[in-house]
């Protein structure tokens, strides 16, 4: 059987809404960080970077919130959540998960270390609120006349999206832009997003 290993409203959130929309088993191992259970020799030999989530399928461990989602849907192409291979819509799937990635969630994560844990100076600061504002409009502008982020259909790139639009580091910002509030409360409001982490 499949089995996540996370905890609160970390990246594990991602893999664990996809299980839950692909509606298949899995069983779920909730980790303590403040017990050290991240530094464990078992958990580290699962991820030796010590950190969540970790997928684990039979012999396989798999680190990386991005890979799982992609893992998972390959894995159970019958549910649609993921185009197949080598299609036009598996490339523009990837493409909005790559753009995630590489451009928005990096200035998200270095607001959210420098808010939470006052690391960067004002510079920093700076620098990641206008890549964020940047690569929210961008994301914006693509809402303007879809419902999701590849179109009609809900998919990976939007549980990634829909997880990054709930950190607390970005509740201003999105309070303030009613697409993007419009858009979070639509894919939050699903069935399958672990809404009892967030009560
Ligand atoms: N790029 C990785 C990032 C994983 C990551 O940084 N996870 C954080 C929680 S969201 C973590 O485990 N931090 C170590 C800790 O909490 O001690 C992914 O998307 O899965």
């Amino acid at each position: 059987m499949l089995v996540l290993y996370g905890c609160g409203r970390s990246r594990w959130v991602r893999p664990l809404w996809m299980l839950r929309e692909l509606d298949v088993p899995f069983r779920t191992v909730v980790v303590d960080r403040d017990a050290g259970d991240l530094d464990a020799p078992a958990f580290r030999a699962l991820n030796p970077l010590g950190k969540i989530p970790v997928l684990v399928d039979g012999d396989l461990a798999l680190a990386e919130s991005w890979a799982m989602l992609a893992y998972l849907g390959d894995k159970f192409p019958d549910r649609g959540l993921v185009p197949p291979r080598a299609t036009r819509a598996r490339a523009i799937h990837d493409q909005w998960m790559f753009y995630l990635a590489t451009e928005l969630e990096p200035p998200i994560w270095l607001l959210h270390r420098q808010t939470t844990f006052g690391e960067g100076g004002q510079e920093v600061r700076a620098l990641a609120e206008t890549n964020l504002a940047r690569a929210a409009a961008y994301v914006e502008d693509r809402l303007r006349d879809r419902p999701h982020l590849t179109g009609d259909a809900f998919g990976p790139p939007d549980i990634v999206l829909g997880h990054l639009l709930t950190w607390r580091v970005l509740a201003a910002f999105v309070e303030e832009r009613p697409r993007l509030r419009a858009y979070r409360d639509r894919v939050t409001s699903r069935p399958g997003f672990p809404s009892f982490l967030y009560a």
